[in-house]
């Protein structure tokens, strides 16, 4: 796990110990109704929160990041429901299992810049359960908390919040996104500065009416390349082929990855798709279609590398 999850979980570790603390002080002063309202707010919240953030982790293991999220998020709701009435712990077990599930469905559904809104906007929404302490009316009639506790300041609260969202989350934020410049770098703007990107040369080759546009690609070893994949036809394509390479293209897709000495890359009907690999020895190497039927039809070609 990286930075910015262990940020989010530790942020809401410490989230959930002060509303635990701060629902000791204040459950003599609200009613049973406003004890399942707090409880069912705060573990629904977390729950989305730690879903979205496992969904999107652990994308392509729906299950793990299913059963963790269900976990936590019944769990927070058990220790926040303990405080009240067994009314409340029920409450909280089902909501956390529930917006555990659903949030990591979504997380799995979206991509990670997506998912980094939603888990702040859902982060949000769980320290805002302090607010709701700080303006639910008491038994006694009056409005607001009497408490000594400086926490519960609706002001005090809001700076806070705003402090820790400028600060905080932003720089989490930030570690998830270092590591994209090498891709970038590499595909978007291939004429800047950047070494790599002026070293490396696009290759690209269409797929029309089940024929690769080129069949014969002259490499120089050691240079890289970006083999693209522009797939014109309305049914998918593929190029496979067995090449020495060495890759660093960590963040594509699980099923464009170079790993050892194969190459996939895959595009869907009108898709297109790249990779980045470097050749690593001379030879002639052949490509091939492997979708069913299409290496019969001819979709095979081969690489030099020299
Ligand atoms: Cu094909």
């Amino acid at each position: 796990m990286a930075f910015y999850q262990i940020f989010i979980l530790a942020s809401l570790t410490v989230l959930t110990i002060l509303v635990l603390l701060i629902s000791r002080n204040a459950k003599k002063q609200i009613n049973s109704m406003q004890c399942m309202m707090i409880t069912m707010f705060f573990s629904m919240n977390t729950g989305l929160t730690v879903g979205i953030l496992f969904g999107a982790s652990f994308q392509g293991d729906l299950f793990f990041s299913t059963i963790l999220a269900c976990l936590i998020g019944s769990v927070v709701g058990l220790l926040i429901g303990m405080n009240y009435s067994l009314l409340s712990v029920l409450e909280g077990i089902m909501t956390g299992l529930m917006s555990g599930m659903m949030g990591a469905m979504l997380g799995e559904m979206i991509n990670e810049d997506q998912s980094i809104y939603l888990v702040r906007i859902f982060l949000f929404l769980s320290i805002s359960t302090l607010f709701l302490f700080a303006i639910l009316p008491r038994k006694n009639g009056k409005e607001y908390l009497q408490s000594r506790v400086a926490i519960l300041k609706p002001l005090l609260i809001g700076i806070f919040i705003t402090a820790y969202f400028l600060g905080g989350v932003t720089f989490a934020e930030k570690q998830v996104k270092i590591k994209e410049p090498l891709i970038h770098n590499n595909h978007s703007q291939p004429k800047t500065e950047d070494k790599q990107a002026i070293d490396s040369r696009d290759i690209t080759i269409q797929t029309i009416n089940m024929k690769y546009s080129s069949t014969e690609i002259v490499l120089e070893k050691g240079q890289q390349v970006n083999l693209i994949l522009s797939n014109q036809d309305n049914v998918e394509h593929d190029i496979e082929v067995i090449i020495p390479n060495f890759n660093d293209d960590s963040q594509l897709e699980h099923k464009h990855r170079a790993q050892d000495n194969l190459i996939h890359l895959h595009a869907k009907p009108k898709e297109t798709q790249r990779i980045g690999f470097t050749p690593t020895m001379t030879g002639s190497f052949e490509f091939i279609c492997t979708v069913p039927g299409h290496k019969e039809s001819g979709m095979v070609g081969k690489i030099v590398v020299k």
